[in-house]
């Protein structure tokens, strides 16, 4: 039985900040998992540090489901993104562990290949129409099969997913949190013409996404749905808030545009109405915020019965740790969907050296033993922490809004 000797945090800044937990064994093998939440980063590490790691020392790094179950039930306070991407970090090692014992892929654990390889969307932006089409061009000729498009909006200086020209987009970028300008109506009158436009540029063979990124009432979101329904979409993201998932029922009766939600979800909780009631297609919930590959297995397992396939997020902020992870999940789980690819830049792919691969659209996570994925721990400690905030947004007259 391999026992847990150590369980350390690794916090660096490759550009932008990881946590990272490292589980380490009697036996000489170690697992890694994701902890990074972005902007409040150092409060999953003391939960990890302070309060979960004295718990983990001396127990069978076997033992993941009830490892799980330990953590989750008997720290009495339950949920919340700290609590569950800190459980979420020790479930992953110990499958990586797991993994790595049985000199088996992670994929191979949780039932074996359903799949070739797990179909990746890319992110095409610009300031305007133009710019974020020839960019969706460009995502086209290296091979990816589903582009999101964001685009500028006309009478706003920035908006959510638009990069600052010529840089890579990286929405935590102020040592406090900076602020924008947020108009509905100008929104609403110019995504569904990027879409138009985007259809006559792009033909109908690529599927096409996009990001609301929560900032529309329900009815709102039912009129976005409607304009969007001609150019097919494979889904609108985080129409709108999800706290009260009753707000789907809403959009859902006015449009037949698949809907996604639930990056920033922590458990099957957050999705368990959306998911009975069938108000979504996607579920977005990735492996370090939602509790694992234990529970993000739960989840989708209760998704399935309910034709919810999933969707997972994978933004720059979370670690090339949570993506080998979410590709073995990926790859393995029967309702799969679709998976996020914002690569990460050559500084953070250098700190985790990895094992997952991209070639026509789709990404593999290779057949390494577990996830595929270390840390360089001494790269890692050249990058000190760096305080970063996500923006706040406000409508033209100050109101604070959703960004
Ligand atoms: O804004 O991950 O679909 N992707 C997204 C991301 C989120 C960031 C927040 O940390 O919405 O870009
Ligand atoms: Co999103």
């Amino acid at each position: 039985m391999p026992r847990i000797t150590a369980a350390r945090v690794i916090v660096t800044c490759p550009g932008r900040n990881f946590v990272t937990l490292k589980i380490e064994t009697d036996e000489g093998v170690y697992g890694l998992g994701d902890a990074t939440l972005n902007g409040r980063e150092l409060a999953v590490a003391s939960y990890l540090a302070d309060h979960v790691a004295p718990c983990l020392i001396g127990r069978d790094a076997h033992r993941i489901e009830d490892v799980w179950q330990y953590l989750y039930k008997g720290a009495y306070w339950r949920r919340g993104p700290v609590t569950m991407a800190a459980i979420a970090a020790v479930d992953t090692a110990l499958w990586d562990i797991k993994g790595k014992i049985a000199n088996l892929p992670v994929y191979q654990l949780l039932g074996g290949a359903s799949r070739e390889g797990c179909m990746v969307y890319g992110h095409a932006n610009g300031r305007d129409v133009e710019e974020t089409l020839d960019d969706a061009r460009r995502h086209v000729e290296q091979g990816y099969k589903a582009v999101r498009l964001q685009s500028g909006v006309p009478g706003l200086a920035a908006t959510y997913g638009v990069a600052k020209h010529g840089q890579r987009y990286e929405p935590a970028d102020g040592d406090l949190p900076t602020e924008s300008l947020w108009s509905t109506s100008k929104y609403l009158r110019s995504a569904p013409a990027l879409f138009e436009a985007g259809r006559e540029a792009l033909g109908w063979d690529v599927h096409l996404l996009h990001d609301v990124h929560h900032r529309l009432t329900p009815i709102e979101a039912a009129r976005l749905g409607k304009d969007m329904e001609p150019y097919r979409l494979f889904w609108i993201e985080d129409a709108v808030p999800a706290e009260n998932q009753a707000n789907f029922r809403l959009i859902r009766q006015h449009t037949t545009t698949p809907l996604a939600v639930g990056e920033v979800f922590n458990s099957i909780w957050d999705a368990k109405q959306l998911i009975e009631e069938q108000l979504i297609d996607y579920i977005r919930a990735t492996v370090v915020h939602a509790g694992g590959i234990t529970h993000l297995k739960r989840l989708a397992s209760f998704a399935a019965i309910h034709n919810v396939r999933t969707g997972c997020h994978g933004a720059t902020d979370l670690s090339p740790v949570c993506m080998a992870a979410a590709l073995h999940f990926g790859l393995s789980v029967a309702n799969f969907g679709i998976q996020e690819l914002m690569p990460h830049t050559a500084e953070t792919d250098a700190v985790f050296p990895h094992g997952y691969s991209f070639a026509d659209g789709l990404m593999h996570p290779g057949d390494g033993p577990g996830l595929g994925v270390d840390i360089d721990e001494t790269l890692a400690a050249r990058y000190e922490y760096k305080r970063a905030y996500l923006p706040v947004n406000r409508l033209e007259d100050g109101t604070v809004w959703d960004w």
